[in-house]
């Protein structure tokens, strides 16, 4: 067992620490006690987050916040200090951080039924609600330009450029696909720029794994990973979701055929959404939902392929090629996403009422 087990204030003494969960970035371990108590235990991913002590700051505040407004554990995600009373730990090995493990509780790879994605939907957007009177300005930056869509098709036409791994003959069609999508890139920042969209506190990584559900009645229970919780556009809150959730297939699905964009399940996540956040929204907002799910699926599957072009440097893969994988169930999202087009926007109005 790692030492930095015993550095936690656990009820009882670490007894076992074993590799848990599917998250892309950080190492995750649930770590159980001599009395049963269960927590999750983290070595953070100091290569993406580069700064551990504006990490931990933002998260011990957001949580804070919650806290105030609900002290349920199972509601709000809860850190639990060092023995020194601290938020994380700095050990030879890295920064370590602890969790109260979220008891009776489900996390979804896939979602199961439309019920539980809507449960997704409105723990989601409730997060964004409850945000809504957070002091943006004492966030810090985790992640600079985490969802610039912009600036990420930047860093794909250098990645192609530099070719540092030669892997891009591999990867023809994937970017030829992003290259003539490149005028969409702006679309949402640009109205952003211009004052069209608001800047909101949101969670920018509303995968389905980071939401947990009671196990019992599958109710939502609480809003996990909040690593990237940033000042950031509620669109793509919703977009982000819908891009892991509203597939018919795993990220890493190989067979293209098993993989297209559910638009019932895009239905259910709408209702769900908007059912928790819909009087906070602006007309524009709510227009450019079905936007911000194009988009943060055509931004992830940009970012899988640009790490794979760079070598696999961000994203924890399992094989060689399993970025440009991931990167390839993106882009049949996104096209199916494109035939859909019309009737996403007409469910979105129809759910919204506008
Ligand atoms: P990553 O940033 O790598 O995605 P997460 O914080 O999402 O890391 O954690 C990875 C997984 O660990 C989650 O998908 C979930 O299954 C589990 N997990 C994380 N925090 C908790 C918690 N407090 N209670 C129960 N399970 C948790
Ligand atoms: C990462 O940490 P995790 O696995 O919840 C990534 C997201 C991507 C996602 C793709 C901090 O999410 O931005 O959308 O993988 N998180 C970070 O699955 O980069
Ligand atoms: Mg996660």
């Amino acid at each position: 067992m790692f030492s930095a087990c015993y550095q936690f204030q656990t009820s009882g003494t670490p007894v076992s620490c074993e590799r848990y969960g599917h998250g892309h970035i950080n190492e995750t371990y649930l770590v159980i006690t001599d009395n049963g108590t269960w927590y999750i235990l983290q070595k953070i991913n100091h290569h993406v987050f580069k700064n551990v002590d504006n990490l931990m700051h933002n998260i011990a505040s957001v949580t804070r916040h919650l806290g105030v407004k609900d002290s349920d554990p199972r509601h709000v995600l809860t850190i639990v200090p060092t023995v020194d009373n601290q938020d994380y730990l700095k050990d030879e090995q890295g920064y370590w951080r602890m969790y109260v493990f979220v008891t009776d509780s489900i996390c979804l790879e896939r979602a199961e039924s439309e019920r539980d994605f809507a449960s997704s939907a409105f723990a989601f957007g409730n997060f964004q609600n409850m945000l809504s009177d957070f002091p943006a300005d004492t966030l810090h930056e985790t992640i600079p330009h985490l969802h610039d869509t912009p600036v990420r098709f930047e860093a794909l036409k250098k990645a192609v450029q530099e070719d540092i791994k030669a892997r891009a003959a591999s990867a023809q069609e994937e970017i030829a696909f992003a290259f003539t999508r490149e005028k969409d890139f702006s679309l949402m920042t640009d109205m952003r720029k211009s004052g069209k969209l608001p800047l909101r506190v949101t969670h920018n990584d509303t995968k389905l794994n980071n939401v947990m559900l009671d196990a019992n009645t599958r109710q939502p229970l609480c809003v996990i990973d909040l690593d990237t919780v940033m000042p950031g556009l509620a669109g793509n809150d919703f977009g982000d979701s819908i891009r892991f959730g509203a597939s018919t297939a795993a990220e890493d699905e190989k067979d293209l055929h098993k993989v297209n964009f559910s638009l019932p399940l895009f239905t259910a996540y709408t209702k769900g959404f908007l059912s928790a956040c819909r009087d906070n929204l602006t007309q524009e907002e709510i227009d450019t939902l079905p936007m911000g799910a194009k988009l943060m699926t055509l931004e992830c599957g940009i970012r899988f392929l640009t790490d794979y072009l760079q070598g696999d440097t961000y994203f924890r893969t399992k094989y060689p090629e399993h970025n440009l994988i991931r990167c390839r169930t993106q882009f049949k999202l996104v096209t199916d996403m494109e035939k859909h087009w019309d009737e996403m926007n007409s469910i979105v109005k129809e759910v919204a009422g506008t």
